[in-house]
């Protein structure tokens, strides 16, 4: 019987190596336990036939093995209803791709800055930046528009409390650059301005990129030349620039700067309103009264000054006519911009 017990025991613990990674216990409970086929209820019956003075020794071993088979299969069964819970429902291949997760993208208004920063950068002119909170001085008065000065009227201001202001444009970074830094002066500022403006083509917020060189000898001819050479590289090898008289207060002579339209080449369309030009932005040389306020020699050093539409030139690269489409976060729209590869 001692042997019976040893031999069940190897035996189940055999079995139970084979059943616990399949999960499938069922079929040892029945070949162990089950009353009338397993193999401890037949036991149990030989045991009953034993002489009485066996029965203490036996009857130990023989209740100890059943305990530990019973223990052993529960444990089993647990530990399988716990593997089913987070089994996968259903087979799945691990070989096929994953979905992809939405991509960002870098929104066209800073596109377009990027690209225009690469051109002048590459012309060797470094990056300036100002605050978008101003004062009314670096705004206006430095730039030649003291207080009663009509050309304020041209640029709606939104004014805040203690005399600060939104700057109406990135000139004012003109004047800071030029306090801080000595002649030759090469710089860039791109960045934002606001005015009281809302329409197709005006939005309250907007982005502007400033130009400033300032030297001794510098030229007109020199401004005329940077603005043909950034146009096409903006647009393309053929596109004409014209320079028609402006007036801006902070330079003299003053224009504004024209580039023949993309959509007829100068033939004259709805886009150009039949002009065959399309406006680009305000440039000139630096006024003497700006030099002097921020202390440079006039009869010494000469400069050009230029400011252009970020946006307007991202509309008129992208084909939008309405320049609040950019602002209103229409992930469609951006999408749409991002599928039709821009530059
Ligand atoms: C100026 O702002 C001058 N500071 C430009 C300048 C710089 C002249 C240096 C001379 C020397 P203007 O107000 O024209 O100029 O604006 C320049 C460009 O900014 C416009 O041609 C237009 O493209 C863009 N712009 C102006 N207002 C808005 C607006 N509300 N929304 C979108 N773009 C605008």
């Amino acid at each position: 019987m001692e042997n019976k017990i040893r031999q069940i025991k190897q035996s189940f613990e055999e079995d139970l190596r084979a059943a616990l990674p399949t999960g499938r216990l069922a079929d040892i409970r029945i070949k162990y336990l089950s009353r009338r086929q397993g193999m401890i209820p037949s036991l149990l019956q030989e045991f009953r036939g034993l002489p009485s003075e066996q029965k203490p020794a036996i009857g130990r071993s023989l209740n100890h093995l059943k305990q530990h088979i019973e223990e052993e299969i529960r444990k089993g069964e647990n530990h399988a209803r716990t593997a089913d819970r987070f089994r996968p429902q259903e087979d799945f291949d691990i070989t096929l791709p994953g979905v992809p997760p939405a991509l960002g993208s870098i929104h066209p208004i800073s596109q377009i800055q990027e690209i225009l920063e690469g051109i002048f950068l590459e012309m060797g002119y470094s990056i300036e930046e100002g605050p978008e909170v101003e004062t009314d001085f670096y705004n206006f008065e430095a730039l030649h528009m003291p207080k009663d000065h009509p050309a304020r009227d041209m640029q709606d201001t939104f004014y805040l409390p203690g005399g600060l202001l939104l700057r109406t444009h990135t000139s004012p970074v003109q004047i800071r650059t030029m306090k801080k830094q000595r002649p030759p002066l090469k710089i860039i500022a791109p960045g934002k301005a606001f005015r009281r403006d809302s329409d197709i083509s005006h939005s309250p917020m907007f982005h502007q990129l400033e130009g400033l060189v300032v030297d001794e000898g510098i030229t007109f001819g020199d401004l005329k030349g940077t603005l043909e050479h950034l146009c096409r590289a903006v647009f393309d090898e053929g596109t004409r620039v014209r320079l028609r008289p402006s007036y801006f207060p902070f330079v003299e002579p003053g224009a504004e700067y024209d580039i023949s339209c993309l959509v007829c080449d100068g033939k004259g369309c709805r886009s150009c309103g039949s002009t065959g030009w399309l406006e680009m932005g305000g440039a000139g040389m630096v006024h003497p009264e700006v030099f002097r306020t921020v202390g440079l020699d006039p009869e010494k050093f000469s400069g050009f000054a230029f400011g252009l539409g970020i946006d307007r030139i991202a509309m008129l690269r992208y084909g939008i006519d309405d320049i609040r489409l950019f602002f209103e976060n229409d992930i469609r729209f951006l999408r749409q911009i991002q599928d039709c590869g821009g530059y």
